[in-house]
């Protein structure tokens, strides 16, 4: 079939669920510099204090021109999170290798386009573009996130980014800001893969792990919806419905002997240091998440406090039937 194992992010986990296993994958033209990232990211977490490190060797199977040849694949654990491992896996990009690409390509989590940013390079980007859309069957963003490198920034001739990101236009993979998929249009980072003059190697493969673990968690797989409402992106600026209010209030000064205030204001804490643990870098995907899990949480209070409050007389009546 077609569409085989083309769908949602699709973390695996093992029998007990102790272990899940993301996998993500470089994609792009050949000699765009996938194998050469990934080495760099592999000896990066090897060498550097990085918060996640590679499980074993960086497997390569390639010819003696150093071209991938079937995949290069290596493993590498979350220390935020031990149980979490991520399969990295990249394509051959030689033309002729679309049917390994194919195969490679079943149960992706995530992807990371790495586009050859020399302007001679250009129609082998959008050829490599292309086949990953068919390929992907019209689940990207969608169901799987996708981030891009512009990678050999270091040269002197290259195409710049709003370029890329016309051609990301043309192809139906950015979305106007009033779409509810918006926030999650690729981002683009400017790249050098070569680990001498390495540039946002690892941050672009934290981004991508980020909006695979937003994706699971929050969208169950696919992308979260999160409507924008500008009030909300501006700041954390929740209102309570203002028919709770009162109850609400009776709640926390009588359950927390602290002022609705207060408990607003350690909700939202909570949920902050929660976030700043996963992720350092607020971005406003964050934000928004982060609001949506604190108005959850004080709805449930609401709803606690509701049912605290309710007259007691029916339950006693009824536990003592
Ligand atoms: N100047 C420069 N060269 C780079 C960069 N990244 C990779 N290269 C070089 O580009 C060439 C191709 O890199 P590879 O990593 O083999 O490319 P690939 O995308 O894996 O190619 P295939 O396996 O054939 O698909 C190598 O000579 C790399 O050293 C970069 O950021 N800057
Ligand atoms: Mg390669």
């Amino acid at each position: 079939m077609g569409t085989e194992g083309i769908g949602m992010v699709k973390i695996k986990t093992n029998d007990i669920g102790r272990k899940v296993t993301v996998k993500i994958l470089y994609w792009g033209p050949h000699k765009g510099g996938k194998t050469t990232i990934v080495e760099t990211l592999h000896r990066l977490t090897k060498e550097s204090d990085m918060d996640v490190v590679p499980t074993g060797d960086l497997q390569k199977i390639a010819f003696g021109t150093g071209a991938t040849l079937y995949f290069d694949r290596t493993t590498f654990q979350s220390l935020v999170d031990i149980s979490i491992f991520y399969e990295v896996i990249t394509v051959p990009g030689s033309e002729r290798f679309r049917p390994i690409r194919k195969k490679i390509f079943r149960d992706t989590d995530g992807i990371i386009f790495v586009f050859n940013s020399e302007k001679s390079q250009w129609n082998n980007n959008i050829k490599s573009l292309k086949e990953l859309k068919e390929i992907t069957a019209d689940s990207l963003i969608k169901n799987i996130p996708i981030v891009v490198m512009m990678n050999k920034k270091d040269l002197l001739e290259t195409v710049n980014i709003l370029e890329v990101e016309q051609l990301l236009k043309d192809e139906g993979l950015i979305f106007e800001e009033e779409h509810p998929l918006h926030i999650w249009n690729p981002k683009v980072y400017e790249t050098i893969g070569t680990f001498e003059n390495q540039k946002n190697v690892f941050r672009t493969f934290k981004e991508c792990t980020r909006r695979i673990g937003l994706y699971s968690i929050y969208g169950t797989g696919s992308a979260p919806n999160i409507q924008i409402s500008e009030k909300k992106i501006a700041r954390i600026n929740f209102t309570l419905p203002k028919r709770f209010k009162k109850e609400w209030e009776t709640f926390a000064k009588q359950t927390l002997n602290i002022s609705l205030s207060q408990m607003i204001r350690n909700a939202v804490r909570e949920y902050r240091s929660k976030y700043m643990q996963i992720e350092k870098e607020s971005s406003s995907i964050e934000m928004q998440i982060m609001e949506k899990r604190i108005e959850k949480i004080i709805n449930h209070k609401i709803e606690e406090a509701m049912e605290k409050l309710k007259p007691k007389g029916n339950k006693e009546e009824k536990k003592s039937e």
